[in-house]
């Protein structure tokens, strides 16, 4: 069995890797030639626990090979982004180039899987764009009939800091155009999946994924909103949700300084989009936790008014603890937002990072130092990220310093 894998990123590149560990043939295809000459050097662009040495094996042992253009396989697995454009239309102009890509390699009984996170509708999309490019082979449908190739949608679902695992460990959702490419697709899964294999049709499969997210973002708008109503109340939240969540049916997620990543961030939006009239709580979440580092920078600001030349040390960057990701995160925007409003010498501390992101480092006072020095000659302490790192600090050394606590590492204790 020959397997490609289109896009090579933080899911493509693991789920490739993962494959030729478990001794198939796989053909990795990504549009950036830097990433694909750095994966047949036997290295990981991006970083992901464990990665580095799946891909370095599976590029030694001859099974992972990567290429700027497709070439024919058994099976394409298409994991693209689909980001959103002005106005939260999805945009999947990726899927799109990627099935026009694998279109002149396609051969009978190939089966096409789009992993991409997509708006309903996409996976019957691509087979339209595959027929159009190819008209000589026939597209699964839903009456039964055989096809010339089979598709189906099947979303990732892995945790970034967890993806090697989850991967392989992560119940799969497999929903096909037709039952034949759910079964096909069922059975590409098994050659590395331990989880089960829930079969459904695309749109299903489709909604499923953004549904998870969705629910993640509406359960963490309601622990954001709970904490700005709590401090307004003068009620520590987090003592709060400790002792709501005894209740046998309450979970309540925790807050935090918004919510940030590629997925949960941007995935609702999809759902708001395709349903604008009705889909308003999933909205309301959204706009809640968007507007929460406006929350906590007011805090800050607040607090910085009492001196003359505020120092605020800002602890942690990355969207969430133990991860070097920074993208969409609202830790960044509020350092951002704190240098750009002049609020004071900020002192940002990111032990996952050597260096300031671009949109940080040409910013005025503003640079990264270590903890250690950061907290020493800080007025004001802010917890961003609570980061391993963080956790482990002596809280004797915050001792008269005010604190903005995002994330109730020390407001908890
Ligand atoms: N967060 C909170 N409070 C919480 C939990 C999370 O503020 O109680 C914040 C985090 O700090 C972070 C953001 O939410 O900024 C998202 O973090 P996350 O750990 O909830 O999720 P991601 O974005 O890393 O990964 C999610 C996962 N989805 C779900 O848990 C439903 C993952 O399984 C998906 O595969 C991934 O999105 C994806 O790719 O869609």
């Amino acid at each position: 069995e020959k397997i490609s894998v289109i896009g090579l990123g933080y899911i493509g590149l693991p789920t490739a890797a993962v494959l030729a560990a478990h001794g198939h043939t796989v053909i990795g295809v990504d549009v950036n030639a830097h990433a694909v000459a750095t994966i047949n050097s036997g290295k990981a662009h991006i970083t992901e626990p464990d990665l580095d040495v799946t891909v370095q094996s599976a590029v030694a042992s001859g099974r992972l090979r990567a290429v700027t253009a497709a070439e024919p396989a058994d099976a394409f697995i298409i994991a693209v982004p689909t980001p959103f454009k002005d106005g939260y239309e999805p945009d999947v102009s990726f899927v799109r180039a990627a099935a026009l890509s694998i279109a002149p390699a396609l051969r009978p009984g190939n089966l096409v899987i789009l992993e991409s996170t997509s708006p309903v509708g996409t996976t019957s999309a691509l087979s339209e764009w595959l027929a159009e490019a190819r008209p000589d082979l026939t597209m699964p449908s839903r009456a039964g009939e055989q096809s010339d190739i089979h598709i189906a949608y099947c979303p990732e679902r892995v945790l970034p800091g967890k993806v090697i695992r989850e991967l392989v460990e992560n119940d799969r959702i497999i929903g096909g155009l037709s039952d034949r490419s759910t079964d096909k697709a069922a059975e590409l899964y098994a050659l590395f999946v331990k989880g089960l294999a829930l079969k459904t049709n695309a749109r299903t499969a489709e909604m499923c994924k953004l549904v998870e997210n969705s629910f993640r973002d509406v359960n963490i708008a309601f622990a954001n909103e709970l904490s700005i109503v709590c401090a307004g109340l003068g009620i520590n939240v987090w003592e709060l949700i400790k002792l709501a969540n005894h209740h046998p049916r309450v979970n309540i997620l925790q807050p935090g300084p918004g919510v940030g990543g590629h997925c949960i961030a941007v995935d609702p939006w999809f759902i708001v989009h395709s349903s604008p009239e009705h889909a308003r709580l999933i909205r309301t979440a959204r706009e809640v936790n968007d507007s929460k580092p406006d929350f906590v920078m007011a805090e800050i600001k607040s607090l910085a008014n009492r001196f003359k030349a505020p120092r605020i040390a800002c602890l942690g960057l990355s969207f969430k603890p133990d991860i070097d990701d920074l993208r969409e995160s609202p830790a960044v925007e509020i350092v951002k937002q704190l240098a750009l409003d002049a609020v004071g010498e900020l002192l940002v501390v990111e032990p996952h990072v050597n260096a300031l992101p671009k949109e940080l480092a040409t910013l005025p006072g503003i640079r990264l130092t270590s903890l250690a020095e950061a907290v020493e000659h800080a007025d004001i302490v802010v917890m961003l990220v609570n980061h391993r790192d963080f956790k482990a600090l002596d809280i004797r050394l915050l001792t008269n310093k005010l604190l903005v606590d995002t994330r109730g590492e020390w407001a908890s204790r």
